[in-house]
């Protein structure tokens, strides 16, 4: 077993790269691009943005030390079967289901629900489709993360407040180890970044690790 430290808040976090994965939720262009969800609900999504470049560096960092990539997708069958009628008319609205310029908001196989082409995901880099916030909710990513024997996770992605922190805090009750870099998750709310961080690393990391992309880069080459 070949031990590796990411440097991190609140402390050093040890991990072994092969019990190691990358967790890159939700990039995609219904939150990341005008015209998707995020815009719909009011958003400015040029603040999550930020988070693209700091992303593309963890993914190849990732992909060059062969670790296991995860990618998650938030969205629905065409039918929306799946989607619970709360959760239809959250944002005052109806936007789930109707049409913007990226096809049918939040629903899956349209051009808003893929993910962005700065991130896209490569032969044999699973995706979870998921329906609600947490990526373990209703999927198969608990499965998977436990036949590779995965231990530790890198959380990337958008936003850090809803689905970030609900798939960090499922995957903590499911005894993962959860390292966030904090340029590489973004909201649309930039106080809502600031406290969903702290709240992570809180209380001798109650949830989970923050660090950046560099020292995730480093941390990786060891
Ligand atoms: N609205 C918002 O901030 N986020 C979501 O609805 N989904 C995700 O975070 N992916």
């Amino acid at each position: 077993m070949t031990q590796h430290t990411f440097r991190a808040e609140p402390f050093a976090l040890p991990f072994d790269l092969k019990t190691t994965a990358l967790v890159m939720i939700d990039m995609q262009r219904d939150f990341v691009e005008p015209g998707g969800f995020g815009e719909a609900l009011g958003n400015d999504v040029s603040l999550v943005r930020t988070a693209i470049e700091p992303c593309k560096k963890v993914l190849k960092a990732a992909r060059d030390h062969k670790m296991l990539v995860i990618h998650t997708r938030e969205g629905h069958r065409a039918d929306l079967t799946d989607c619970p009628p709360a959760k239809l008319t959250r944002g005052g609205q109806t936007f789930i289901g109707t049409k913007g310029p990226m096809g049918r908001i939040l629903v899956r196989g349209e051009d808003g629900h893929d993910i962005i082409p700065e991130l896209y995901p490569i032969a044999g880099e699973p995706i979870i489709d998921k329906p609600g916030k947490g990526a373990f909710y209703q999927t198969d990513l608990h499965l998977i993360l436990q036949n590779h024997g995965i231990k530790t996770l890198i959380v990337c992605g958008v936003t850090t407040e809803v689905c970030v922190n609900t798939t960090v805090r499922e995957a903590n009750d499911r005894g993962y180890e959860c390292i966030i870099p904090q340029d590489c998750v973004g909201s649309y709310f930039p106080e809502f970044q600031k406290y969903a961080l702290e709240m992570i690393k809180a209380q001798g990391a109650i949830f989970g690790w923050v660090s950046d992309a560099n020292a995730i880069v480093e941390g990786l080459k060891g």
